[in-house]
């Protein structure tokens, strides 16, 4: 046996041997509780970094101790292959994407596969690969024909430099992200998927999702963004013709009060004008190159102009003028505005630039007057003023009053409006999917049929800069129409590559099937997902798509379950020296260099041991060196209990003494860790237990060593040891389990603590809310800051003295009370 601590011989040993015996493979098992353990397959960027060692270490923990707790534990792992990136370096060292990914792919398994990760790699994907794009392609058909997928123009943000379609979170202060340059727009034809049919669902079921954090519900309710309100029209004439100007509000309330109307510069009111008068079209012209998104509008200074068009108030009759204003969006609503100054700051911003009036008919609390323009707005609903018939009625009761008056004149009607648009999955991009649609002058957009899927994308081309090179090769684009068999085009256009991210984790389910995407009754049994585990960057796009995507299978009898993910867990950023860690910053942690000096297993206990991993941790080197210390340590216990001691020495059934102490700390070590995990993810704390368990095997040792109880108590603390922290070192774990007990841990049930052995020390926690008493409770002495607190916020009698305040502060004195300061 070797004396030191040798990871690397250890962790070759381990690796090899689960490779051989297929260990980590997951076949369907109805008579056990199946956990779909998932972590959010990484880019191929060619690098593994510390971000995706955490994610991949969490998702291993669990997978590890689930299966030890009787679960039947799949965690697959694949490549989200396509997109920008492998473009860009195609570009600069002329490879073609195809090459430059398959040789990522080559070196980041390799590096994954040497942290020991428990994956089940038979179900590899890469959704590069035609056996996994000609499925999206499938599905895509399948949307067409329901109408989920179309067709319609659109506008986008023209990158003139990428040649590219740009997403708004790509424009920054009206610039291409990459390139840096000024962002135009287009109207291209382009397809869509109708996400907006589910916005509906995509809300109400986020209430469902309790193992979410509540940030990325909030963040998706947002972006979904129902808005209850009213469409209503003013009259107005125009050569001769009757017609109405219809805008969304969310205050009928204030009508009484509008004084103007706005318009966004891509609405028709603007485009009459602007053909009338030259400096109406200069300043819709520079308006539609302006912002694209609404963080952006947010930030623009308030600009407009009169059209010189008016219209009529539809309940006073009052002369309304409509402006075209840079602060209205042509996307959302009517793309017009009633303009209420008194009560919407922009505007009030507005009406302030350009002298309009400002007519106040909500009550403020400080008097009735007009806002002074240091007062600004006063934007809060209250009591109608200055209103007619409805001065003194509230919110409610003037929204519906103004309602019903509009609807007798057929000029109003409640409406709800949201801020989901469709999804545009077009990209004028070569490393994507491509679209599977035949453009065929005679009978239009063709789908593909099944019998000639997959479009098989060209792997031998290289982009250079000039736009998509598919449309440049006739032998992509030249084919027959599928319908009539005459000469038609193929389109060139490739998917979004969140189309391949909406649906990987079904077709882990059933890699291999060559007929359908999945079979669905495979996909019922594993679905949904027990634990996601992810980047927070992804809580609106990624998460949003892969919920429509669900939602639309199910509909189409695809699937059974309407939600992907039951637990949803981001994970916090690495920090160094308090910084996010980066190559501009220079403070990059490389896996690599930690695997090969001190092995995987440290890197994925340090990484544990860092703190909860739902914040951010502190990379630190001299805590990294410190586990592997520990490890080190425990190692040579190992070792030393193997060889000094002989297999089946008793343990005595009325331990006393020492043997008692080891034994009663072994216990406490079991049942800490199994309460820590069953609370989720408080690793480290089981890290720690596990450390101060072999301390006290070490201080024991020497008095125990040679008496059969003491043998049998050395060999019990030191295999629950290596149990417990074999989720994080796996291989070290597994290595001296085998030593010691013989066999393999991980077929092992999780250890249980025995009660009588276990003395727990306890104490009273007082819990105080500013500073009074409002629950007394025994805890464990062992707990500290986070934990003590999390046990205080749960005590009922103290959330209701939460609820609805703001902390300010967290005092915990560890032993005796913890004190929450609310305001
Ligand atoms: C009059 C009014 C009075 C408004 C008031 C607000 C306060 P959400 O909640 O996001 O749905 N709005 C409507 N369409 C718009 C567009 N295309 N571009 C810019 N702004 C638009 O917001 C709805 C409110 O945003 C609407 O209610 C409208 O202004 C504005 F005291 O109408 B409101
Ligand atoms: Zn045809």
């Amino acid at each position: 046996m070797h004396e030191r601590y040798d990871p690397q011989s250890v962790e070759r040993d381990a690796q090899g041997f689960w490779e051989a015996q297929a260990s980590f493979r997951a076949v369907e098992d109805p008579s056990r509780p199946k956990f779909y353990c998932l972590s959010m397959f990484p880019y191929p960027s060619g690098k593994l970094h510390m971000g995706h060692v955490r994610n991949y270490t969490i998702g291993d923990v669990l997978t590890r101790t689930h299966r030890m707790r009787g679960y039947n534990v799949l965690q697959p792992m694949g490549w989200d292959a396509f997109g920008l990136p492998a473009e860009n370096a195609a570009m600069a060292n002329a490879v073609p994407p195809a090459k430059w990914t398959d040789d990522n792919i080559a070196t980041m398994k390799a590096q994954l596969q040497s942290l020991g990760f428990a994956i089940d790699w038979s179900r590899e994907l890469a959704t590069c690969r035609p056996d996994y794009y000609r499925w999206n392609q499938w599905l895509f058909t399948r949307l067409f024909k329901k109408g989920i997928a179309y067709k319609k123009t659109g506008v986008v943000n023209w990158d003139p430099v990428d040649q590219t379609v740009l997403a708004n979170e790509q424009v920054i202060d009206g610039r291409g992200w990459r390139t840096g340059a000024l962002v135009e727009k287009r109207e291209i034809p382009m397809y869509f998927l109708r996400i907006t049919d589910y916005a509906d669902e995509l809300l109400g079921a986020l209430d469902g999702l309790a193992g979410w954090p509540e940030q990325v519900k909030l963040m998706q309710k947002n972006w979904i963004g129902r808005s209850e309100g009213v469409r209503l029209g003013f009259p107005y004439t125009l050569e001769g013709e009757q017609k109405q100007l219809w805008v969304f509000t969310t205050r009928a309330d204030t009508l009484m009060g509008a004084t103007f109307c706005a318009i966004a510069a891509e609405h028709p009111i603007a485009t009459w004008a602007a053909a009338r008068d030259l400096k109406i079209a200069a300043f819709v012209d520079e308006c539609k190159r302006g912002a694209v998104n609404e963080a952006e509008l947010a930030r623009l200074e308030k600009k407009g102009m009169p059209t010189g068009l008016y219209c009529t108030h539809p309940l006073s009759g009052e002369r309304i003028p409509v402006w075209v204003a840079n602060y209205v969006l042509m996307g959302y609503g009517e793309g017009a505005v009633m303009a209420v100054p008194a009560h919407d700051e922009r505007d009030y911003g507005f009406a302030q630039s350009y002298g309009l009036p400002i007519k106040p008919v909500i009550r403020h609390p400080l008097g009735d007057g007009v806002p002074a323009p240091w007062k600004s707005a006063y934007a809060e609903p209250g009591l109608c003023i200055n209103s007619g018939r409805y001065d003194g009625m509230g919110f409610e009761a003037a929204v519906d009053a103004i309602a019903a008056d509009l609807a007798t004149k057929g000029l109003g009607e409640k409406q709800i409006q949201w801020r989901l648009r469709d999804w545009g999955i077009s990209r004028q991009r070569y490393w994507g999917c491509p679209i599977p649609i035949v453009h065929c002058p005679d009978c239009g957009d063709v789908p593909v049929p099944d019998a000639e899927l997959p479009v098989v994308l060209p792997t031998d081309l290289v982009p250079d800069g000039t736009g998509n090179p598919l449309a440049k090769r006739p032998a992509f684009t030249e084919t027959t129409c599928p319908a009539c068999g005459k000469p038609a085009r193929r389109e060139t256009d490739t998917m979004d590559t969140f189309v391949d991210s909406s649906w990987y984790f079904l077709r882990y389910l059933d890699p291999d099937n060559e007929e359908r995407p999945f079979d669905r009754e495979i996909a019922d049994h594993w679905m949904p997902v027990d634990q996601y585990i992810g980047g927070v960057e992804h809580a609106i796009l990624h998460l949003m798509y892969a919920r429509f995507f669900v939602k639309a299978l199910a509909d189409g009898g695809y699937l059974d379950v309407q939600e992907p993910f039951t637990n949803l867990f981001t994970q916090g950023m690495i920090t160094r020296d308090g910084a996010k860690m980066s190559k501009s910053k220079g403070n990059v942690v490389s896996p690599r260099e930690y695997v090969e000096r001190l092995g995987a297993d440290t890197a994925r206990t340090y990484i544990c041991f860092m703190g909860p991993p739902e914040r951010g941790g502190g990379w630190v080197d001299e805590g990294a060196e410190g586990v592997h210390r520990f490890l080190s340590r425990l190692w040579r216990l190992g070792v030393e209990v193997d060889e000094r001691t002989e297999p089946g020495a008793e343990l005595p059934s009325e331990p006393t003494g020492e043997v008692r102490e080891l034994l009663a700390k072994a216990h406490w070590s079991i049942d800490k860790a199994t309460r820590d995990f069953e609370r989720g993810f408080q690793f480290n704390t089981v890290i720690a237990a596990v450390m101060e368990l072999v301390n006290e095997a070490y201080r024991l040792k020497d008095g125990l060593f040679g008496s059969s109880e003491g043998d049998a108590a050395l060999r019990f603390a030191t295999a629950t040891a290596a149990s417990l922290i074999f989720p994080f070192a796996p291989h070290l774990g597994s290595e001296i389990w085998e030593m010691i007990e013989g066999g393999r841990v991980w077929e092992e049930p999780w250890p249980q603590a025995d009660p009588t052995l276990l003395s727990r020390d306890t104490f009273t926690l007082v819990i105080q809310v500013n500073g009074k008493v409002r629950a007394k409770l025994e805890a464990d002495s062992g707990l500290e800051g986070e934990e003590l607190l999390a046990l205080a916020r749960a005590e009922e009698q103290v959330a209701s003295h939460l609820d609805g305040k703001k902390i300010v502060k967290e005092i915990v004195v560890p032993g005796r009370l913890v004190n929450i300061v609310v305001r």
